[in-house]
């Protein structure tokens, strides 16, 4: 069976773009593949956060997969650093990529561009090491995640590529990055040209959004003063994105959510529509979510996770040390 892979880091609380652009698809490879999912918590490090929140926030993802229909006996959910395996492979696999290529990573550069060059740390630059190991540990086929992610397991896609030539073996598999047809990138309500970030909260719906909040950040978003409803992201940005997200979450293509709308010129009324619709996924989602936050329930799906992810990363691991040249012995 095919295996598929995924996670989020815990930096800050969930938006519409990680609900759209990742989580809610999820589920979907769970009963087709041998399905991963993890809380990239080493990740979370990469900037400062606060130790408190870190803690919560993790509990919170784990709450959150399970709202959007993971199941613990189909799909292995666990925390990156309860597998000891992530950190080690990540000592070696370090020394298999470029300091230019990774100064090439968007993310690294868009981050990396907010602080003073001196108080850079080494963990964010190295970040795509620590998350192609993520991904080879598990031998993972596809890698479903939203358009900026992209980058990343094209990375993981070269380092497999050297690798298996330099030692001559299939020892790693070649992952694919999958993105969803419609939301791969959902920009910020306010700042449309800007891509929605839990980092960057300006423009952004939160998943524990109240609803009436919700609305009113719906009905709020920026657009532009025509009144014609139809997608061109260079020109009605606002607009293209209000689409995408009606259209994501209505599971129809941008081409029928623009029929649906060609008649109306009324952006007010649009973004009641789009609010009831986001609205509609979003307020059930919060009460599963909620019945799945106590301690039992995630520590119990924790440990069953990190008990079957160890094993897999493990054994990988293993062959690697064994293919470097490392010294392996019982
Ligand atoms: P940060 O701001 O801390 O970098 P983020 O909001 O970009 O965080 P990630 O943890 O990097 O979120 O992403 C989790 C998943 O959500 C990834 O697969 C990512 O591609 C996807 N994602 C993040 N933002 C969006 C967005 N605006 N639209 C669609 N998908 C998104
Ligand atoms: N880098 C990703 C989170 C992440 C990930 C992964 C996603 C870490 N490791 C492996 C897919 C596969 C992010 O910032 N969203």
């Amino acid at each position: 069976m095919k295996r598929s892979l995924s996670g989020i880091k815990p930096t800050g609380n969930l938006t519409l773009g990680n609900y759209i652009g990742a989580l809610r698809n999820f589920k979907n490879y769970q009963d087709d593949y041998e399905n991963f999912i993890f809380v990239a918590d080493l990740h979370a490090l990469t900037l400062p956060i606060d130790p408190t929140f870190l803690r919560s926030n993790t509990k919170d993802i784990v709450a959150f997969y399970l709202a959007a229909g993971l199941d613990k006996d189909k799909t292995t959910i666990f925390l990156q650093s309860d597998v000891s395996a992530h950190s080690e492979l990540n000592s070696i696999l370090i020394n298999y990529l470029y300091m230019g290529e990774l100064s090439r990573m968007t993310q690294f550069k868009d981050k990396s561009s907010k602080l003073n060059h001196e108080a850079i740390g080494v963990g964010l630059f190295a970040y795509p090491v620590l998350m192609c190991c993520d991904i080879l540990l598990y031998n993972a086929d596809v890698v479903p995640v939203g358009e900026d992610q992209k980058q990343h397991v094209e990375l993981a896609r070269d380092l497999v590529h050297r690798f298996n030539t330099r030692y001559n073996k299939e020892i790693f598999v070649m992952p694919e990055a999958i993105s969803p047809k419609v939301g791969a990138r959902i920009m910020s309500l306010s700042d449309p040209t800007r891509k929605m970030s839990k980092s960057d909260p300006r423009g952004d719906i939160f998943l524990k959004d109240e609803p009436n909040i919700i609305r009113k950040k719906i009905m709020s978003a920026v657009t532009d003063t025509d009144t014609d409803i139809y997608y061109d992201p260079e020109h009605k940005p606002g607009i293209s994105n209000l689409l995408q997200i009606y259209s994501a979450l209505s599971d129809i293509d941008i081409k029928e959510a623009e029929m649906r709308f060609k008649d109306m010129h009324q952006y007010g009324e649009f973004k009641k529509i789009v609010a009831e619709t986001v609205l509609k996924e979003i307020v059930p989602f919060q009460e599963r979510y909620k019945s799945f936050l106590n301690n039992e329930t995630i520590n119990d799906v924790l440990n069953t996770g990190k008990y079957r992810a160890s094993k897999i990363a493990n054994k990988t691991l293993t062959k690697v040390k064994k293919t470097v040249g490392l010294y392996v012995h019982e």
